[in-house]
């Protein structure tokens, strides 16, 4: 017979895939319980790379398992096509960022065609089409009708070179920006805003139930991304201003200790109160206010910083003792947390204290802290360290005495029964800024007056499709492209004649991404965005597969989405993603693959080198999927030989061994053990994502299989057909073309991505079990029934537990054991 060539085998099966669909799920219902699986979809930067070749292959594992334990899998594929890559593209090499994409699209789906991933390709998606972005344009809408889409005015870092606003990441230390080298200043920009801030109490207390199913790395990044603070709002009276000044603490217990306030310089608190200061403290803070825009928030939050400030020359009274304390702006403030100004207690907060020497303030200590031998802690003004500690109240009149926790509640209280404060929570986590300044995105679906009203698209004229870019200046600029396509963004009320213009703005691409999930379960359907029956059927989702890079945002926006969708009555759960899978990165001498370094491996010339098979089986055995895999440790051609092995096996079987359907009842007992054994433990290890362990057990299935053909019970007996036959069904997750191959030569139909999964045998995973002898002074005294691998010191111990033996041996001492495994054991005593 000819031998294993991988290529043959995928031209043999690849059409005849494609003549079956096996894995499309039509939208009726078998009856049988379903899984949803999915994948996060691609971006289509290009081909496909070896990052998308693991994550495919792990979620198709997945994916293949639960099919063949009997359930109806949804496993669809898409493409998040919209983004800046393609406009990048676009403006370097002046291509139209539409076609760049779809090409990139049209080269990944080939390349998955012969990766043959479980795809149900009758659901494809790309949310750069128009008819999947008007629905995220009605999602928008609805988002605004609920008031949770809003606009604000807000400061963003702007690059005045390259004309663009940057993300935080975008800003090196020295505040210029990594595009331009230019300095990077603040600029106030009209934006559009989602209100997940309504929702972070329920984002982080849904976090608990997902314990166990998600990495707990992930759990713990998305609870400090919302990172909620529990404490109190504090108002503070300002000597000559009406209105009082609320500060956020997770301290009120240290009211007494408080003996300055401190604004961030960026708000409008501080604005105020510098213009009603004497000319000479306005143009120390105009000055100070240009230098703390010039810092990026991370800078600001480094508290080895030298601390800086001006004093605003002004003075707040102290709600709990009634004392005139200095109000200064410090750039360690931040406008956008709790209420962007705090009260400092520089005796119990090292920033205070840090701030306090620095201009000379006062340091009252509240709180004594001992050190573990009961010493009080050196005072902080001398020593420089804040004591942060727990201890008991001091100067703090009613509250003196009471442990800091006690004091808190007491504090709060106290407050609260004056009318001057109240417990409360604050957030991280900030409203998600959808808007961009973009053109390859969704347009977002708000006309505009020059009145300045606002009203949203009509529902049924959506979608508002995007412009062809020809002759649009796509660079960044801070405005949008689209302002610039005078004739799309012009619109005529039909009713009264008025005229309006389009918003040019288009959304965050983590918009597309938030709910595409549900797109997959009606991509065809142009009535509405999904149908909710069919998101009872199948939702949520199951297992999700991805990237650790979007264990925060991606996360946490379709979170977001999620609880919205279910709030608005379309969904009837709360949380999208029941299981998460984050695979590792795929390296390459310990180092990030990338075109730059000239170590990247690509895929495309692996697929076409080895084969999807040996690609796959080589990913899913190179370790536990959470770790990275060094693509310099891992042996494809090992793979490729194992595959080899194991197709030769269902090859003897074909020309030598027992027909299709023999009773195997009569097989050899050690062979067929094996086989039930590995069936057995199998699903445990699948779904404990233990790929590796499966793809070793099944190297080992093959080689006593080689055994058994070759010197032990020969290829005619039934018990090697089994084997194969198991072999075959469990490769299937792994190695879909070498195992249908597999299938074939057995005798039996496609695919055996859908055949009936065999159950293990309960008979034959008893252990084979032998009868151990236990003499006393030279006499039988108890038989007793053991594991065949029963360990001497097992032996010896169920030996003396048994009570015909310990009636034996009486009062006597045991003076002597000899074991013998599985044989006797033999004790001997003396009176
Ligand atoms: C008085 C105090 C005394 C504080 C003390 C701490 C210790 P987390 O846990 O991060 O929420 N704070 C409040 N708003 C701030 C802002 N906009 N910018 C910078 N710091 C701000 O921290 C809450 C604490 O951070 C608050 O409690 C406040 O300082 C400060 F012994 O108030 B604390």
């Amino acid at each position: 017979a000819e031998g294993y060539d991988f290529r043959s085998i995928q031209e043999r099966w690849l059409p005849v895939w494609e003549e079956l669909k096996p894995f499309e799920v039509g939208d009726a219902g078998t009856g049988r319980p379903t899984k949803y699986v999915l994948d996060m979809f691609p971006y289509p930067s290009g081909d496909l790379h070896m990052g998308h070749a693991e994550a495919f292959c792990f979620g198709d594992v997945l994916a293949r398992y639960w099919r063949g334990r009997g359930y109806d899998v949804l496993h669809p594929i898409g493409w998040d096509s919209f983004g800046l890559p393609a406009e990048n593209a676009a403006i370097k090499r002046g291509v139209d960022p539409r076609e760049w994409t779809y090409a990139n699209i049209a080269q990944q789906k080939a390349s998955f065609r012969v990766y043959a991933p479980s795809f149900d390709w009758s659901r494809v998606l790309h949310t750069s089409d128009p008819e999947y972005y008007r629905w995220n344009q009605w999602l928008f809408l609805k988002l605004y009708e609920k008031g949770l889409a809003y606009r604000k005015a807000s400061w963003v870092n702007w690059d005045p070179v390259d004309q663009t606003v940057l993300a935080n990441e975008q800003v090196l230390a020295d505040g210029t920006s990594e595009r331009s080298g230019a300095m990077v200043v603040k600029k106030k920009l009209t934006q559009w805003y989602f209100r997940i801030t309504e929702y972070a109490d329920r984002l982080l207390d849904d976090l608990d139930a997902l314990e166990g199913q998600w990495p707990a790395k992930v759990l713990n990044m998305q609870r400090n991304w919302i990172g909620r603070s529990r404490g109190a709002e504090v108002e503070f009276e300002i000597e000559g201003r009406e209105a009082k000044v609320p500060v956020f603490t997770t301290r009120p217990d240290t009211l007494h200790g408080a003996t300055f306030m401190v604004v961030a310089p960026d708000s409008d608190l501080a604005a105020e109160l510098a213009a009603g200061a004497s000319p000479e403290v306005r143009m120390q803070f105009q000055a100070y206010l240009e230098e703390t825009q010039r810092q990026t928030e991370i800078e600001r939050q480094n508290a080895d910083r030298e601390k800086t400030g001006v004093f605003l020359d002004h003075f707040a009274v102290n709600p709990v003792n009634g004392e005139r304390i200095p109000v200064w702006a410090s750039d360690y403030v931040l406008a956008d947390y709790g209420h962007g100004a705090i009260m400092a207690v520089p005796a119990h907060d090292q920033r205070d204290l840090d701030f306090a020497r620095r201009f000379e303030l006062p340091v009252r200590v509240v709180v004594d802290v001992r050190d573990a031998d009961g010493a009080p802690l050196p005072d902080p003004s001398e020593s420089g360290i804040a004591t942060a500690g727990e201890g008991v109240l001091v100067n703090s009149g009613e509250l003196d005495g009471l442990p800091k926790a006690e004091a808190i509640a007491r504090a709060i209280e106290i407050l609260e029964a004056r009318g001057t404060g109240r417990g409360a929570t604050t957030y991280r986590l900030r409203d998600w800024l959808i808007s961009r300044q973009r053109y390859w995105g969704t347009p977002i679906p708000i006309l505009h007056h020059e009145s300045g009203e606002m009203r949203p698209v009509a529902e049924e004229s959506l979608p508002v499709e995007l412009p062809s870019s020809e002759g649009l200046d796509l660079k960044p600029k801070g405005s949008s492209p689209l302002g610039a396509a005078t004739e799309w963004a012009a619109v005529v009320d039909p009713e009264t004649g008025e005229r309006w213009r389009r918003d040019p703005d288009t959304m965050d691409t983590f918009v597309d991404s938030s709910w595409y999930y549900l797109r997959f379960l009606s991509a065809q359907d142009d009535s509405q965005a999904f149908d909710p029956e069919l998101a009872r059927r199948w939702g949520p989702i199951d297992q999700y597969a991805g990237g650790v890079e979007h264990a925060i945002l991606h996360l946490l926006y379709s979170r977001f989405i999620t609880k919205v969708l279910h709030d608005l009555g379309y969904l009837d759960f709360e949380e999208p993603f029941t299981a998460l899978l984050n695979q590792g990165m795929v390296l390459q001498d310990g180092a990030k693959m990338s075109k730059s370094k000239g170590n990247l491996v690509e895929f495309a010339s692996e697929l076409s080198a080895h084969g999807a098979d040996a690609l796959r089986v080589t990913l899913a055995f190179a370790g536990p999927p959470e770790d990275d895999i060094d693509w310099a440790d891992v042996s494809v051609q090992g793979s490729a030989k194992f595959l080899a092995r194991a197709w030769r096996v269902a090859d003897d079987v074909e020309s030598g061994g027992a027909a299709v359907g023999t009773d195997v009842a009569a097989g050899d007992t050690g062979l067929r053990r094996a086989t039930h054994r590995l069936l057995a433990d199998a699903p445990g290890l699948v779904e404990a994502y233990k790929f590796n362990v499966v793809v070793a057990r099944l190297m080992e299935q093959v080689n006593v299989t080689r055994k058994a053909i070759d010197s032990g019970c020969g290829i005619a007996d039934p018990a090697v057909r089994e084997s194969a036959e198991v072999v075959a069904r469990i490769l299937s997750l792994f190695a879909p073309y070498a195992a249908e191959d597999m299938w074939a030569k057995l005798g039996h139909e496609p695919t055996v991505a859908l055949a009936e999964w065999p159950t293990a045998d309960p008979a034959l995973l008893v252990e084979d079990e032998v009868t151990l002898v236990v003499q006393v002074d030279g006499k039988v005294r108890d038989r007793l029934t053991l594991p065949a691998s029963v360990t001497p010191e097992e032996a010896e111990s169920a030996a003396r537990a048994s009570t015909a033996v310990q009636r034996a041996i009486g009062e006597r001492d045991v003076v002597n054991v000899v074991v013998r495994v599985p044989k006797i054991v033999s004790i001997a005593t003396k009176p």
